[in-house]
């Protein structure tokens, strides 16, 4: 596409799609103007992807994942498509901005963080590998909350990310499925009717995903939840206008936000509701495009690959089997057969808190038929196994875990030491009994989003030393490794930093009103806020570095500015109070005249992936510092890498192949390890033990405790500090002298700028293993037996 035909898409969709003459358009007119354009030369590649799997019956993926973290979409899209030069010179003409263009995007929030991540990765890989794929999710009109901090103190509002018209959606009013709730079953022979007592209707909203060079493109596909009868004219007429509406609010309060605090009744019973909405809606869309291809069931696992992304579409085990068994009339045994051989699951976590258990009383009365079936799945399973020592189904409860793993074919683990860790612990029993169905696919990246398009500066350079086949192929940036020998190549990968980190500071100055040093050490923490990665062990040295540094404040300190970022869930007291701890620390250290020029903190309210786009071309040190065994794996640490930031980091999730992929002298290691945390917490007083030996660690717990970040409110952190001291059940003092160290290592390194400079760029040559391409191969191999078609340029040419 030239210039000047984007210049004429842009005005044509400027007129008659919004209806605006350009002399009164603003920038959310160009920006839908621009998205239309963009997304027209999608849709024709998007359509013969889409001709070519039915043509050639390839196997189909289908992704059910709760979460899509995609934040915007516009860039990505652009560049995926290589039309940028095309749009920025158009819109030159035109005399709009383009940057100012792509931040007026509103970011699609549809996820906390890794998982949701991931799954758009996997979603953008799939499409640049030409994997014929369905992503199946919920259109969550609210997402995730929108963060705000009021004197210091988390704020969550709404994300109202669905307030414009969102420019990549297709509706499909046409993909309206009934989706049912309670009620009662009526057994008839081996088969059984379920009669719902509260109906609703998922409808289907598409967005295309294209892959890179726009060789292919599958779809999202997102529920709406909407009520089977509207609006009731009968009260309405009466003049109940609240209770006329109530119909709608009630199905739409079923799609409005992601996650809603579970910690009462209500939001777990909404929580299921949602799991169960999504996943119904998206198999029996399943089935039904299966059925307008073949008409033989027993070919499903042949056709169809469908992965359960996390426990939380679990309920797709029984509710394939009793769409099978009830609506198609398969004998159970066969019913089940089928779902397994094509259902696979990925675990995510090992922590206990987050495995799922529904409670039978709640299950049973939300989904009457399906608990009868679990039931059955389970007695099934212990009779196939000949034992009763793993169930799904336990003390009155009902474990998504156990039963996804019986229901797949494959459960993998998302990186090797989590793989390793799920075999031993969660389900051991249960590994024990199926030995070959636990597999590992370490997670992945998508290039494109993470170095392409985050970090222009970066791409450029390699560009210019290796050619631009790393970004098909990631593993190709290898090739820089003679390149890191080169003095002049070494000083524009350092330059190339600088930059972004100016941009960096030029932004963080405008927004937050803080200045910061772009020579510092820009140490950056962003994921969500939780005790197992460890923010509070991050602000512990940052509050004993900051005593040490008042201690003698001429003693030519290497300067640092500690970024943080992460939303902590809204019912999660603890959490939240590390957030207010870290903006009152910041507000203490940055207003300090004795240290500020060495040390500052800013926190960036809102954490999302368009912070994270900012912020990691920026970083020089990625904090990746979980307690060992707990990050599963981890898919920031490799975006950091990737750009060029070294770890400091614990030997947890994929830190562990990070570590090996860029050679342990570019990685700064500190901590015990999974099994020595173990060992550690067994010692009564362990905490107490490793405050006692370290006086920088007592000191830094005494200013908290005695209110020096806290001045009008001396106790608000005695929570934080009892926790620290008498249960520490995450290690953090235990690891807190050993953390120092590697910090203080991380300042001489810092300090010769050329080896840093090489450390950095090694990190950048050796973590091409990490792309989500990669990933997804893996999957398609061991997992899904799925290969990819034949892509739509690799036809032309
Ligand atoms: O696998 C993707 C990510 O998922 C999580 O975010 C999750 O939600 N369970 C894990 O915490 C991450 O370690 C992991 O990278």
């Amino acid at each position: 596409m030239t210039p000047a035909q984007m210049k004429d898409a842009i005005l044509h969709h400027l007129v008659y799609t919004l209806g605006k003459d350009a002399a009164h358009a603003q920038t959310y007119d160009w920006r839908m103007a621009l998205s239309f354009a963009v997304r027209d030369k999608i849709v024709d590649r998007w359509f013969e992807a889409t001709r070519r799997t039915y043509a050639g019956q390839h196997k189909r993926v289908y992704y059910l994942s709760m979460e899509f973290l995609i934040g915007r979409l516009l860039k990505d899209a652009i560049i995926n498509m290589r039309l940028e030069e095309a749009a920025i010179d158009a819109l030159q003409e035109l005399k709009v901005d383009y940057q100012a263009i792509l931040e007026d995007e509103p970011d699609a929030a549809l996820g906390n963080g890794g998982l949701g991540r991931l799954a758009a990765c996997f979603m953008e890989s799939m499409s640049t590998i030409g994997c014929p794929a369905m992503g199946y999710g919920i259109r969550y009109e609210n997402g995730l909350f929108r963060q705000r901090f009021e004197n210091g103190r988390q704020v969550e509002e709404p994300e109202d990310w669905l307030s414009q018209r969102h420019a990549w959606e297709f509706e499909r009013p046409e993909v309206s499925i009934d989706i049912g709730f309670g009620g009662h079953v009526q057994e008839i022979g081996k088969r059984a009717n379920w009669y719902p007592s509260e109906m609703l209707i998922a409808m289907g909203h598409d967005t295309p995903i294209i892959g890179w060079r726009g060789r292919w493109g599958n779809t999202l596909r997102l529920w709406e939840a909407r009520p089977m009868h509207g609006f009731d004219l009968q009260r309405f007429n009466r003049g109940d206008y609240a209770a006329a509406a109530e119909p709608e609010a009630l199905a739409r309060t079923l799609s409005r936000v992601l996650y809603p605090d579970d910690t009462t009744e209500q939001g777990k019973e909404l929580r299921l509701k949602q799991e169960f909405f999504f996943t119904s809606a998206s198999l029996r869309d399943i089935l039904r495009r299966f059925e307008s291809e073949y008409d033989d069931l027993r070919l499903l696992p042949k056709k169809a690959a469908i992965q359960m992304n996390d426990t939380h579409p679990a309920i797709a085990g029984p509710e394939l089997v009793r769409l099978l068994v009830d609506e198609r009339g398969i004998d159970f045994e066969e019913a089940v057969g089928i779902a397994r051989n094509t259902l696979s699951y990925t675990n995510h976590t090992l922590l206990p808190e987050a495995l799922e258990r529904w409670d039978e009383g709640l299950m049973g009365r939300l989904l009457p038929r399906h608990l009868q079936l679990i039931f059955r799945i389970n007695e099934l399973h212990m009779k196939d196994v000949g034992t009763r020592k793993v169930t799904a189904v336990d003390d009155g409860h009902v474990k998504m875990g156990e039963l996804s793993f019986i229901m797949a074919h494959r459960v993998n683990g998302v990186s090797a030491l989590h793989t390793e860790l799920m075999k031993s612990t969660v389900f051991k029993d249960l590994h024990e009994l199926h030995p070959n169905r636990i597999v590992n696919e370490t997670n992945g990246v998508t290039p494109r989003r993470w170095l392409l398009s985050c970090n222009p500066r970066l791409s450029t350079l390699i560009t210019d030393a290796i050619g631009d086949d790393w970004v098909d192929d990631l593993e190709q940036l290898e090739k820089l490794e003679p390149h890191i020998d080169d003095a002049a190549f070494l000083e524009s990968y350092a330059a190339a930093k600088r930059q972004n980190k100016n941009d960096l500071a030029n932004w963080i100055a405008e927004k937050l009103e803080v200045g910061i040093d772009p020579e510092a050490i820009f140490d950056v923490q962003i994921k969500r806020i939780h005790e197992y990665k460890r923010q509070h062990l991050n602000l512990l040295e940052t509050i004993a570095h900051w005593l040490e540094i008042r201690d003698n404040p001429n003693q030519g300190w290497v300067p640092r500015v500690k970024i943080f970022g992460g939303k902590a869930a809204p019912g999660y007291v603890f959490a939240k109070e590390i957030v207010r701890l870290t903006n009152d620390v910041a507000k203490v250290l940055n207003s300090d005249p004795l240290t500020s020029r060495y040390l500052k903190v800013v926190y960036p309210p809102n954490y999302n992936v368009s912070l994270a786009e900012k912020l990691i071309p920026a970083s020089d040190l990625s904090e990746q510092i979980s307690t060992a065994g707990k990050e599963a794996s981890g898919t920031g640490n490799m975006k950091f890498a990737l750009n060029g930031a070294l770890t400091i980091g614990t030997l947890d999730g994929a830190n562990v192949e990070i570590r090996e992929h860029v050679k342990p002298e570019n990685f700064f290691l500190f901590g015990m390890t999974a099994d020595e945390v173990m060992e550690r917490r067994r010692i009564g007083g362990h905490a107490g033990q490793a405050i006692a030996a370290d006086p920088r660690l007592a000191r830094a717990i005494e200013a908290i405790r005695a209110g020096r970040f806290s001045p009008d409110d001396p106790g608000r952190y005695h929570g934080i500090v009892d926790n620290l001291v008498h249960h520490d059940y995450f290690v953090v003092c235990s690891d807190f002298t050993d953390y120092w160290r590697a910090q203080r290592e991380v300042d001489t390194a810092f300090a010769a700028p050329k080896d840093w400079a090489r450390m950095a760029a090694f990190n950048t040559a050796r973590s091409g293993w990490f792309s989500s391409d990669r990933t997804i191969r893996g999957y398609m191999a061991d997992v899904w037996h799925a290969e990819a078609a034949p892509t739509v340029e690799d036809a032309a040419g």
